[in-house]
C-alpha cells in the first residue's frame, strides 16, 4: 500500500463534529497504540508503514514496558536473545550483537532504545501518560481516550498493547501500610540502585522473578529471609556470553529460522533429542537428562517429546530435578521445602536461573515456608507468620502480576453502546483469537487473552499480532469498509476451544497466574490460548484468507465522510 497516498487510511479527521469537550484537539490520529513496549513499538512501526496516522501512549518515562518496568537486580529474559528479538527487519537482527546467551534486562532495554531510535518512533509517543478511560462512540464511530494528564484524543482504531505482566500484584497483607522500612515490588523497581549491603531483607515470592533476585541479594544483604509459598521447577540457564559461533549458527540462516520457528509449538526452537522417553533405555533416560541439565535453560523440558504429555515421562524429569536440588542443597529439611511435589513439571511456568539453589547454602539465607506458616501480618519492623516475627528493613515483593487482564481492565473501556469490558468479562475474559472482543468495534489486543503469547516467545506472538491486525486494516481499506468487530458466536466457539484445550493441559494441574488464581477475586479461568503457537498462527491466517471469517464489516457514513 502506498503510504499517505490514501485518504482511508490516513488522517481521517480532519471533518469530524466533535463534541464540545473534543473541540479544541487536533490534529487526531488514525490509530492510538497504548503501551511502547516490544508491542507497542511495533504496532507504531508497522501502523505507519501501511500509511496510518499513528499516536502512542505510554505510562512510563521510556520505552522497554516489562523492560522498563522490571530493573531488579538479576532481571533477565529466560529465552535466549537471539530468539528473543524482533525478526521484522533482517538489518536489525544481522547489526544488532547480543552480548549474552540470556540478555539481562540493562541488554534488552538497550536494544529496545536503539529499535525505537533506528525506526524513528520516539516522537509518535507520549510517555509518562496514562491512558484511563476509553470509550467506543456509536455517533462519531470513533474511540475517545482520555489520560491521567486530563486530556482526550480520538482515533478511528484502538490498539491495545498494554503487555500480559506489566500489572504488579502486591498481596493485601494486613499492617503493610505500617512497615517502616523499605518496600519494593520486583515488577516496579526503583530507577536508581538500591543499596542492600548489610541489611536485613525478607522476600516474599518464588516464582522466576524471585528466583532471580534471591542470588544476587544473597551476596550484599546482611540476612535474606525468603518467604516460600509455593515452590517452582528451576533449570540453571548456564548464561554466559554470547559465543561467537552460537551467534553465527543464528545469523547465518536467520532468514530461514525466523520462519521454522513460527511452526513451532511455543515459537521457540529447543535442541532436542527428538526421542520419547519410551523409546530409550532407562540409562540413555538418565543421561539425556544430565545433557540437558549441563545445557542449562528452559529446553530441558523438551528433552525428551513425551515429557509435557505422558504423566510418566514427567514423573521421570520431575524426579531427576527434585534429586538435582536434593544433591545441591546441604540441608535436607530446606532441600525438601525447595522440591516441588504438588503438581507435574510445566503446569507453572518453568524458571530458570543462576545459583538459585545453591544460594540456600549461604549462612545469611533462610528459607520460611509458609505454606506451612502462613504469614499473618505485617508489623512496623517485621513479616510475622503463625509462629514467628521476622525483623527486616526491607521487604521485597517477588509477587506477579495480574496476568493478561490487569492491564486492559485497568482502562475504563465501553465498548458499543456503553457496554463496560470489565462487565463483559466479570467471568471472565473472552475474546475471538485474542485479537478481539465482540461488542468493541475497531479495538485490537496484542497478545491479548486468548492468545498464546506468554505461553511462549512472546515477541514472535506479537509480531504476528501485528502483522494479522495490519494486513486486516489493509483489507478493511482495499474492501471500502471502516469498522470491524467480531461476531459473538465466532467469539463464543474460540472462547470454548480455549477452554477445551486448557482442560486437557497440564496447566490446570496447578494454581497459578495462568489461571488467574493468584489475584484473589480474579474469575479462575485459563487465560492463553493453549493450542500452541504454530497451530494458532495457522487459524488466524485460514481465518484471514477466507474473508475475515467470524467477524463483522461495515462501512461508516460517519467515518465515510471524514474520509
Ligand atoms: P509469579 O510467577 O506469579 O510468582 C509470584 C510468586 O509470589 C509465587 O511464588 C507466589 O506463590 C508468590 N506469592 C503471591 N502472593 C503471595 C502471598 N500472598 N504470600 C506469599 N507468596 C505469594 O510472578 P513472577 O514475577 O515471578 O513471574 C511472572 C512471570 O514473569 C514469569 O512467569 C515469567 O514469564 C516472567 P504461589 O505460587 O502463588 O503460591
Amino acid at each position: 500500500m502506498a503510504a499517505r497516498s490514501n485518504k482511508h487510511l490516513a488522517g481521517d479527521a480532519t471533518n469530524v463534529n466533535y463534541t464540545d469537550s473534543l473541540k479544541d484537539i487536533r490534529p487526531e490520529p488514525d490509530a492510538i497504540i497504548v503501551g511502547a513496549g516490544f508491542g507497542g513499538l511495533y504496532a507504531l512501526h508497522r501502523l505507519k508503514q501501511i500509511g496510518l496516522s499513528v499516536e502512542g501512549f505510554e505510562a512510563g518515562a521510556g520505552v522497554g514496558g516489562t523492560w522498563y518496568w522490571n530493573r531488579y537486580p538479576g532481571a533477565r529474559c529466560d529465552i535466549e536473545s537471539m530468539q528473543y528479538s524482533y525478526s521484522f527487519s533482517d538489518k536489525l537482527q544481522q547489526e544488532w550483537k547480543w552480548q549474552e546467551k540470556y540478555a539481562p534486562q540493562a541488554e534488552i532495554l538497550r536494544y529496545i532504545e536503539h529499535v525505537a531510535e533506528r525506526f524513528d518512533l520516539l516522537k509518535l509517543i507520549q510517555f509518562n501518560t496514562r491512558i484511563v478511560s476509553a470509550s467506543f462512540d456509536d455517533n462519531l464511530e470513533r474511540w475517545i481516550v482520555t489520560t491521567d494528564r486530563g486530556e482526550s484524543k480520538s482515533a478511528r482504531y484502538l490498539i491495545l498493547a498494554t503487555g500480559p505482566l506489566s500489572t504488579a500484584n502486591t498481596p493485601a497483607i494486613r499492617g503493610l501500610d505500617r512497615f517502616s522500612g523499605r518496600i519494593f515490588h520486583t515488577g516496579a523497581w526503583p530507577h536508581e540502585p538500591v543499596d542492600f549491603i548489610g541489611r536485613s531483607v525478607g522476600v516474599i515470592g518464588t516464582g522466576s522473578s524471585g528466583i532471580q533476585i534471591i542470588p544476587e541479594l544473597a551476596q550484599v544483604a546482611k540476612d535474606l529471609i525468603v518467604f516460600q509459598r509455593t515452590p517452582n521447577f528451576s533449570i540453571p540457564s548456564r548464561n554466559g556470553p554470547l559465543t561467537p559461533a552460537r551467534e553465527r549458527m543464528f545469523k547465518e540462516r536467520y532468514k530461514v529460522f525466523r520462519e521454522e520457528i513460527k511452526r513451532l509449538p511455543s515459537g521457540i526452537f529447543f535442541e532436542t533429542t527428538g526421542k520419547s522417553t519410551e523409546e530409550v533405555s532407562p540409562e540413555e533416560r538418565q543421561s539425556g537428562f544430565e545433557e540437558a541439565w549441563a545445557k542449562g535453560g528452559v529446553g530441558f523440558v523438551r528433552t525428551f517429546t513425551d515429557i509435557i504429555l505422558n504423566p510418566e515421562a514427567n514423573t521421570s524429569a520431575s524426579d531427576f530435578i527434585r534429586a538435582k536440588i536434593a544433591e545441591i542443597v546441604e540441608n535436607p529439611t530446606v532441600a525438601s521445602a525447595l522440591q516441588p511435589k504438588t503438581y507435574p513439571l510445566g503446569a507453572k511456568r518453568i524458571c530458570v536461573d543462576t545459583g538459585y539453589y545453591e544460594t540456600f547454602n549461604k549462612s545469611n539465607v533462610s528459607l520460611i515456608d509458609v505454606s506451612k506458616t502462613p504469614i499473618t501480618h505485617i508489623t512496623s519492623k517485621a513479616v510475622s507468620t503463625v509462629d514467628a516475627d521476622y525483623p527486616l528493613d526491607d521487604i521485597v515483593f517477588a509477587t506477579g502480576f495480574d496476568a493478561l487482564t490487569g492491564a486492559i481492565l485497568a482502562i475504563d473501556i465501553k465498548g458499543s453502546a456503553g457496554r463496560s469490558l470489565k462487565d463483559k468479562w466479570k467471568e471472565g475474559p473472552s475474546t475471538y483469537l485474542g485479537l478481539m472482543a465482540a461488542g468493541f468495534p475497531n479495538m485490537f489486543m496484542v497478545a491479548g487473552p486468548g492468545s498464546p503469547s506468554i505461553l511462549g516467545n512472546v515477541v514472535v506472538s506479537i509480531e504476528q499480532h501485528v502483522d494479522w491486525i495490519s494486513a486486516c486494516l489493509e483489507y478493511m481499506h482495499n474492501h471500502d469498509v471502516d469498522v470491524i468487530d467480531a461476531k459473538p458466536d465466532a467469539e463464543a466457539q474460540w472462547d470454548a476451544h480455549v477452554n477445551e484445550v486448557a482442560q486437557s493441559s497440564l496447566f490446570q494441574q496447578a494454581d497459578s497466574w495462568y489461571l488467574g488464581s493468584n489475584i484473589p477475586g480474579k474469575p479462575r479461568k485459563f487465560l492463553a490460548y493453549a493450542g500452541g503457537y504454530g497451530v494458532y498462527r495457522d487459524k488466524c491466517a485460514e481465518i484471514a484468507s477466507s474473508g475475515y471469517e467470524g467477524f463483522i464489516f461495515r462501512k461508516s457514513p460517519v467515518l465515510a465522510a471524514s474520509n
